[in-house]
Formats: structure tokens, sequence, C-alpha cells
């Protein structure tokens, strides 16, 4: 059963879906967050979707500020907004009668988000999946760069304008702010980290930091893998589908 909705967040609707396995009307809940330009009918996002409810666990995908079928313009989208946004579908959660143990992942910059939430909420996570994890972003930021656009990181411009999309100056400025090391350091759960080591988006190295940073990670390593797992699905699925029914027995 999918139920389609949306969710409130100081005013922007964020586009929602809720996927129960079947025969599942109560249990654990995983909340699935697209990246940057993303949207929930990716195919790696549907893949993680059918992976997770194969281990019988709700999921609720969630598209953030800007993206998807959400409010906001995608210029204008911040991780601000963006963690604004993911506390809003946390809580929502959380609310949620029928919800057991909750759990978040979420794939590059939503990967990211996760790391930061998973800091913050660290108590209501039972345990965090990041995905491809961008968490070099605000030091890319910090540095001048976005992908492959390099600007002034002391002279901030106006917009980023590269041949798909435009960015608000506020982009980089917000992400020069943050530090995801301190995130990485507050969350004490179980962290499951899925990373391409042939990703041209995000380096597998960010993965292999992040798990030594983490006190209780474990790093799959989808080999030949790159940003989207791209004829790898089924190993990005079968990382996914060990991993909750290992969480859950
Ligand atoms: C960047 C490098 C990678 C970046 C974003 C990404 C915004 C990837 C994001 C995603 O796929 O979610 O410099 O800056």
């Amino acid at each position: 059963m999918m139920k389609e909705f949306f969710i409130d967040s100081d005013g922007i609707s964020l586009h929602a879906k809720l996927d129960f396995p079947a025969g599942v009307e109560s249990g654990p809940l995983c909340i699935l967050i697209p990246g940057f330009t993303g949207h929930m009918e990716e195919d790696h996002i549907v893949a993680a979707r059918d992976a997770i409810n194969d281990a019988r666990v709700i999921v609720l995908r969630a598209e953030m500020y800007g993206h998807g079928g959400s409010g906001g313009k995608f210029r204008d989208h911040t991780l601000y907004k963006w963690v604004t946004n993911a506390l809003s579908v946390v809580k929502y959660a959380k609310g949620l009668p029928f919800v057991t143990d909750l759990y978040l992942c979420g794939h590059s910059q939503g990967g990211l988000l996760t790391m930061l939430v998973g800091g913050m909420c660290s108590d209501d996570l039972r345990a965090i999946i990041p995905m491809s994890p961008a968490w070099m972003i605000p030091d890319y930021c910090r540095e001048g760069r976005i992908h492959e656009i390099l600007f002034d990181p002391k002279h901030i411009p106006e917009k980023i304008q590269s041949d798909e999309w435009e960015l608000s100056g506020d982009y980089i400025r917000v992400a020069q702010t943050l530090h995801p090391e301190d995130e990485i350091a507050r969350y004490e759960g179980p962290v499951y980290l899925i990373h391409g080591d042939i990703d041209q988006a995000v380096p597998y190295a960010c993965s292999e930091k992040a798990l030594k940073l983490y006190k209780n990670a474990r790093l799959i390593t989808i080999h030949g893998g790159d940003h989207c797992f791209v004829g790898h699905l089924d190993e990005m699925s079968d990382a996914l589908r060990d991993f909750f029914r290992t969480s859950l027995s």
C-alpha cells in the first residue's frame, strides 16, 4: 500500500510517499531522502525503497526544499532549509502511531543531511544509512568549488550557474558554516555506509573517512559502482536488505 501526501515544514510543503510492505501495518520505518537535483522516483531511490520494503520496513520517501514535488525553488535551496525540512519529517514520522523504530537513509546531499540530522536527533534514530554521502560539500564550498565550478570563497557570487541548474550564493554561504565532523562525533548509534568505489561525484574516500570517524560504522563497498549505482543496483539493494534484516533480528 502507498500513501502520497505533503508534510508541512514551517510553511513549505514537502512531497512525501509512504510505502508499506505487503501485510505490514505497523513496525519500523525508514525515512529515505534523495540528493542534490534528485527526486523520489530516481532508479536508485526506488530500488532502495524496494529493498527496505523487502526487509518488512515501512519507507517514508520525502523530497526536501526545491526538489521534486516539494515547495520552494531549486535555486533558493540551502542546507539549513534541508535540515529544517528533515527535522520536520523526523518529527512527523515519530508522531505516527504505527511506527516503532525510526531509521534515516539519504543519498549524496541527502546522505550529508542524514549525517547532520543523525547527530542532532541521535535519541530518535535507531540507525542511519548514508549512501554516497556528499559530506565534502562544506569543505568544497570553503575552498571555492561546487562540482567542477570554481568561485572565490571569500567573495561569494550572487549565483552559481551550471548547464543544468542555477544556485543562489546563499547555498554557499550556508554550506561554508557546516562542520559535519561535529555531527559525526555526536552520533554513537549504528551507521551503515554504502558507496560505489568509482563514484565521480562524491569521492569514495568520503565514506572511508566517515568509517574511521564514526564510533560504530560499517562501510559496504559497491565494487564498480558509480554515484547512483548504475548497473549495480542489485548489490546496493542486497546491502540494504542485509542491513535491515540483521538490524531487526
Ligand atoms: C558538489 C559535489 C557533489 C556538490 C554536490 C555533489 C553541491 C553531489 C550532490 C548530490 O548528488 O546530492 O560540489 O555541490
